[in-house]
C-alpha cells in the first residue's frame, strides 16, 4: 500500500501493550504508537538511553516486536549492527530496522553515529523523537531546544539557535529526510511507510511535546503538536532526492503567540513574542517560495 487513508486503512494491530512508566500526556509514547502501527510487526526497535527506556522492566518489554536498550551515543550505530546482522542471517529488506532516539541523543551526543549512518547509506529508520529537550536527566537544553525556551540548564532562556538537523542530514546526500509532528499521524504514518520502502537510511524528526519539560496540562499534547505546525514553528516537510516538498501547508498561519502561550517554557517572553514571531514568518515564507536551504530554522 502506498499511502494510509484515515477511517480506512489505519492498521489495527497496535504492537505495544499495556501499561508503562511515562508521564501522561507524552508525546513520544504517543508516536512511538503511531510508528509500530505504521511500519507493523516485521520491526526491529532501538532505542536509546532516555524517557523511552524507562518503559519496559527488564528484562521484561510491553513490545510485541523485538527490542534493544543500548547507550545514548549508539543508536545509529547499533542500526547498522543489526542490518548487518539480518544480513549474515539470509534475512531481507522486508525487515524494518528502527531507531526511535531522544533529540539529545539524536542532535547532540549521538550525532556522530547519526551522520556515519548516514554517509554510509544503511538501510535504517531513524526517527528522533524530538521532545526539544535532555528529558530523562532533568530537562536540560538540548541542541533541538529552541531559542529563549527555559530548560532546568537556561532558566533565563536558552540563547541559542536550535541546530538544523533536518538540513545537515540532507546535506549529506542520498538520505530520505522528513518533518513530522504527534499532532499530524496520517502525515508520519505516511512518512514511514514510504520510508519503509526505500532502501537506505531514513531520517525523520518527529515533532513530540514532553509534558513536564514544556510545562503545560497533559491533556494538551495534540493540541500543541498541531498548534506547532498550524503556527508555522514546526513546518511538515520531506526532502526526497534533494527535492524538498511542504507535506502540510495551512491557508493561513495562526499566531505563534496561541502555541506559545498554553507552554510555561515561555511564560517570561512579553515583547519577545513578536521577535519569535518574525522569525517563524520569515522561515514560513523562505519555505513557501522554496528556499529551503536558505531559511534558517526556529
Ligand atoms: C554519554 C552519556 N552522557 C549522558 C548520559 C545521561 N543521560 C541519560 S538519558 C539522557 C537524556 C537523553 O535525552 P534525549 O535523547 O533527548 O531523550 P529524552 O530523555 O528526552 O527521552 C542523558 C543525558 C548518558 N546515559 N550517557
Ligand atoms: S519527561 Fe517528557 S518525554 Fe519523558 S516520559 Fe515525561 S512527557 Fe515523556
Ligand atoms: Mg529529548
Amino acid at each position: 500500500m502506498d499511502e494510509l487513508r484515515i477511517n480506512r486503512d489505519i492498521p489495527s494491530e497496535n504492537l505495544v501493550t499495556g501499561g508503562h512508566s511515562l508521564c501522561s500526556g507524552c508525546g513520544p509514547a504517543i508516536g512511538q504508537r503511531l510508528a509500530l502501527l505504521a511500519l507493523g510487526p516485521k520491526t526491529i526497535m532501538i532505542n536509546s538511553a532516555g524517557c523511552l527506556t524507562l518503559v519496559p522492566t527488564h528484562p521484561f518489554t510491553p513490545y510485541k516486536i523485538p527490542w534493544i536498550f543500548e547507550a545514548i551515543e549508539n543508536g545509529a550505530a547499533t542500526g547498522i549492527g543489526i542490518r548487518a546482522a539480518l544480513r549474515a542471517l539470509g534475512k531481507g529488506d522486508d525487515w524494518n530496522v528502527l531507531a526511535y532516539i531522544g533529540d539529545g541523543a539524536s542532535y547532540d551526543i549521538g550525532f556522530q553515529s547519526l551522520s556515519h549512518l548516514v554517509e554510509r547509506g544503511d538501510n535504517v529508520i531513524y526517527i528522533c523523537y524530538n521532545n526539544q529537550n535532555f528529558a530523562n536527566t532533568g530537562h536540560q537544553m538540548s541542541a533541538a531546544t529552541p531559542k529563549k525556551a527555559i530548560t532546568n540548564s537556561t532558566p533565563m532562556g536558552n540563547p541559542f539557535w536550535r541546530k538544523p538537523l533536518a538540513k545537515i542530514i540532507a546535506a549529506h546526500g542520498n538520505v530520505y529526510v522528513a518533518t513530522a509532528s504527534v499532532g499530524y499521524p496520517l502525515d508520519f504514518m505516511n512518512k514511514l511507510v514510504k520510508a519503509s520502502k526505500i532502501s537506505g537510511p531514513k531520517f525523520i524528526d518527529l515533532l513530540a511535546p514532553c509534558q513536564p519539560g514544556w510545562n503545560y496540562s497533559p491533556e494538551k499534547t495534540v493540541k500543541l503538536a498541531k498548534l506547532a505546525v498550524d503556527s508555522g514553528a514546526w513546518p511538515l516537510y520531506e526532502v526526497v532526492d534533494g527535492k524538498f516538498r511542504l507535506t502540510h501547508k495551512p491557508e493561513k498561519l495562526k499566531p505563534v503567540r496561541e502555541y506559545l502561550e498554553h507552554q510555561r517554557r515561555f511564560q517570561h517572553l512579553e515583547e519577545d513574542i513578536q521577535e519569535i514571531q518574525n522569525w517563524v514568518s520569515e522561515e514560513w515564507n523562505q519555505l513557501i517560495n522554496d528556499n529551503f536551504w536558505e531559511a534558517k530554522e526556529y
